[in-house]
């Protein structure tokens, strides 16, 4: 385990679960649903890279794997990711399905792929058609460079 912050002033009730984050501990997820998607992926990792902005990529299906995907998204915030990029293809519902679990932002990235329908607009609208209060931000086609970067805005802002 890596160094521990420690804040000498008296905490809030938001700050106090922060101090135990660890430094190095990464502020992007990049998580996606089949090692398939990587080679699209690495592009908003290398946007982060390039920022020496601290990032982990992950392979978790939304469906072959959705508990593990709840589990990821849930403990996230308290893990000190402060974003996630989740890229998909097909019927795409990893980003849904990790907004249904966090309020951390989360950058949907639609893939197009062997298997897909229309070009990709199969994903696309799987991502961009969330229902009202669950909002996931939508990136172009195979777009994840603009994911990384948008990530490393959101930080900034
Ligand atoms: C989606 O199905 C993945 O995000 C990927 O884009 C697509 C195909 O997955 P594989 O059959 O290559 O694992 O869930």
């Amino acid at each position: 385990m890596g160094e521990v912050s420690s804040i000498s002033t008296p905490l809030t009730e938001a700050e106090a679960p922060l101090v135990e984050i660890d430094v190095n501990a990464p502020l992007v997820g990049i998580v996606m649903g089949s090692k398939s998607d990587m080679e699209a992926m690495e592009k908003a990792a290398a946007e982060l890279e390039q920022r020496e902005i601290l990032h982990e990529l992950r392979v978790m299906s939304a469906h072959r794997e959705p508990d593990v995907v709840a589990e990821y998204a849930k403990n996230a915030q308290m893990r000190g990711l402060r974003v996630i990029i989740a890229g998909a293809g097909i019927s795409a519902a990893l980003p849904g399905a990790v907004a249904a679990h966090t309020e951390l932002p989360v950058i949907g990235v639609p893939l197009s792929g062997r298997l897909t329908a229309a070009g990709g607009l199969d994903a696309i609208l799987s991502i961009v058609q969330m229902p009202p209060g669950v909002p996931v931000a939508c990136v172009g086609l195979d777009n994840a460079r603009n994911a990384g970067i948008l990530a490393a805005q959101i930080l900034a802002a």
